[in-house]
């Protein structure tokens, strides 16, 4: 049985970047459902449900597809809002927080500098219609910056367009940022910055 894992953080500490009611609804309601719908979807399927969120999304065409569309969407769900979480502080607004060292390096490298990278992953997320997500992602060694729709994630392998190792991952469904900043989304994905936990970042990007 796949679990909600705890928020590292209590629901107002990414205030004022993401207020409180909305981390609690998207927490305790959003990512509840999908682990809650997940393993709805793989009752009975002993096999599938000892597998990692990781394997069961990157492998899809080994599940059935009477339940392919519910592991697509809830172990996507599942997978993209822990990583969410955890990729984000309370710690890092008041730190300045920044990539350092071998991230910093691989973003010079790959993506032209942080201020380029920041540009380009802000475009991501806004030009991603209707729901979804903005990734950076290690590719072949290479950082690389995309989206994909719904609660697909670059794990899908035969299903996302964009592949890679998700490093950090940003919600831009209308349920992430709604009660706060309305249409302004573009608002969100300014103020998300101030709360990036680049020590976890470049710890993923090390593992990666
Ligand atoms: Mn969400």
């Amino acid at each position: 049985m796949f679990e909600l894992p705890n928020l590292p953080y209590s629901f107002d500490a990414l205030e004022p970047a993401i207020d409180a009611a909305t981390m609690e609804i998207h927490h305790g309601k959003h990512h509840a459902g999908y682990v809650n719908n997940l393993n709805a979807a793989l009752e009975g399927k002993e096999e599938l449900a000892a597998k990692s969120v990781e394997e069961l999304v990157g492998d899809l065409n080994s599940v059935p597809e009477e339940i392919r569309t519910a592991v697509r969407n809830n172990g996507g769900g599942h997978f993209n809002h822990s990583l969410f979480w955890e990729i984000m502080s309370p710690s890092a607004k008041a730190t300045g927080d920044a990539p350092a060292e071998k991230l910093k390096e691989a973003i010079d490298r790959d993506l032209g500098g942080l201020v380029k990278f920041k540009e380009d992953f802000a475009k991501a997320a806004m030009g991603r219609f209707g729901s979804g997500w903005a990734w950076l992602v290690v590719d072949g060694g290479k950082l690389k910056v995309g989206s994909t729709p719904n609660q697909d994630n670059p794990l899908m392998k035969g299903v996302s367009e964009f592949l890679g190792t998700p490093i950090l991952g940003l919600d831009v469904w209308e349920h992430a940022y709604y009660i706060q900043y309305k249409w302004e989304r573009a608002k969100y994905v300014e103020n998300w910055w101030k709360v990036v936990n680049w020590a976890k970042v470049g710890e993923k990007f090390a593992a990666a």
